[in-house]
């Protein structure tokens, strides 16, 4: 296959693999299939590399995160030894992680976001168990043994026990542990206050893992709005939650720039997903629930910061009601396609809505005109058409 788009898309450092369904939780899955849905193949091993739970689908407010469902491995293609999730504790008086129905001894890791001056991310130690009482070998957290825990964005590692978390507190330093605890150990343990300063770098100690999953409670699934926290939908029914409830001037997408369009429209805060890989026409759809609301939708090509529009979305009634976007696409293979959708505005009043996107998939592309596969479509292939016709 010619797949040189391919290239240009790699280097665009996309989420792994293409993968379908629900979404928004309650129950998110590292992915790619098999341990449930949401996640985009690996979760990482730091905090830039952390899986974000995190969907375009879910309300403003977030939708309940009840578990999430990975796997470890040690792999000799590529070890698979720690996952790290960015999740969101909203209500820290009753969090709680819990590995209580996973296949290996696991270990668990909490720490802060912080977000440096460069934007870069970081994460700090904020607390880790091994074993939640000495007759079992998974792991608890709980808000209730973490002083001062506050709502906010956090990083939850899982690892096999032993494994430990090493950061340094400047740059010349050499990495410490972030943690004192010996396996085994039923402690849910603080970092002492001079570990709480390091700034997450890398693992030591890490030896194997397997099938896992933390129940949670007091987390979302926050809702994502950005290009780069794009999750892939390939062919589905899919709900979101009311989106385009604010307005920022910063992430409009202008129709008239953009689309053509003849008013000074736009889309509101549109939310993004990456259409799944497919070798046909795509047929997608997005409806608001609210009958007075009106929805937009571009599909761009490119990656996150360099995107060229390819489609915008033609306007027409929903069946339930309201007013929606379809784009119909021939899809190829070799290429990424962003799809940004969300309120279509003309002015602030605009209604805000939830609503479903419609993915109808791969049907199968025209026959080839090429008839004798030469690479050329010319009078041989009409000839071949011809010598053909009424037998
Ligand atoms: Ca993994
Ligand atoms: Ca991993
Ligand atoms: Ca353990």
């Amino acid at each position: 296959m010619r797949c040189t788009a391919l290239i240009v898309a790699m280097l665009c450092v996309l989420p792994a693999l293409a993968q379908d369904g629900e979404l928004a939780g309650p129950i998110w899955g590292e992915g790619p299939q098999d341990n449930g849905t949401g996640g985009t193949k690996d979760a990482g091993a730091t905090a830039t590399t952390a899986q974000e739970v995190s969907s375009p689908l879910a309300p403003a407010s977030g939708s309940t995160l009840a578990r999430v469902k990975g796997r470890t491995s040690s792999g000799l293609l590529q070890p698979d030894l720690v996952d790290l999730y960015e999740i969101s504790i909203t209500t820290p008086g009753s969090f709680l992680a819990s590995t209580a129905d996973s296949s290996f001894d696991t270990a668990i890791f909490l720490f802060r976001q912080i977000v440096g001056n460069d934007g870069v991310v970081e994460a700090r130690a904020i607390a880790m168990n091994d074993n939640a009482s000495s007759s079992t070998t998974s792991s608890r957290l709980t808000g209730e043994e973490i002083p001062g825990l506050t709502a906010g964005t956090y990083y939850i590692a899982v690892t096999k026990s032993g494994a430990m978390p090493i950061g340094f507190k400047t740059n010349d330093n050499e990495a410490l542990p972030m943690f004192t605890y010996s396996p085994g150990s039923t402690a849910v343990v603080l970092p002492t206050t001079t570990q709480a300063t390091y700034t997450h770098a890398d693992w030591s100690n890490l030896n194997g893992g397997g099938e896992y999953g933390i129940q949670f409670n007091g987390t979302v699934v926050t809702r994502s709005s950005a290009c780069s926290r794009a999750i892939i939908l390939g062919a589905g029914v899919y709900s979101f939650g009311n989106a385009g409830t604010s307005d920022s001037s910063s992430s409009r997408i202008g129709l008239k720039v953009t689309c053509g369009e003849n008013t000074s429209a736009w889309i509101a805060n549109p939310s993004w997903f990456i259409l799944g890989a497919c070798d046909g026409t795509v047929q997608i759809s997005v409806c608001p629930s609210t009958t007075n609301a009106t929805y937009q939708m571009v599909v761009y090509e490119g990656c996150c910061g360099n995107l060229e529009p390819v489609a915008c979305g033609t306007l027409g009634a929903c069946s339930g009601g309201g007013t929606g976007s379809t784009v119909i696409l021939n899809q190829d293979p070799c290429k990424t396609y962003y799809v940004a959708f969300g309120a279509r505005r003309v002015s602030g009043e605009s209604p805000t809505s939830g609503g479903t996107i419609t993915i109808i998939s791969c049907t199968p592309s025209a026959p080839d005109a090429d008839i004798n596969g030469d690479g050329i479509v010319d009078g041989n292939d009409l000839a071949l058409l011809l010598s053909q016709w009424g037998t």
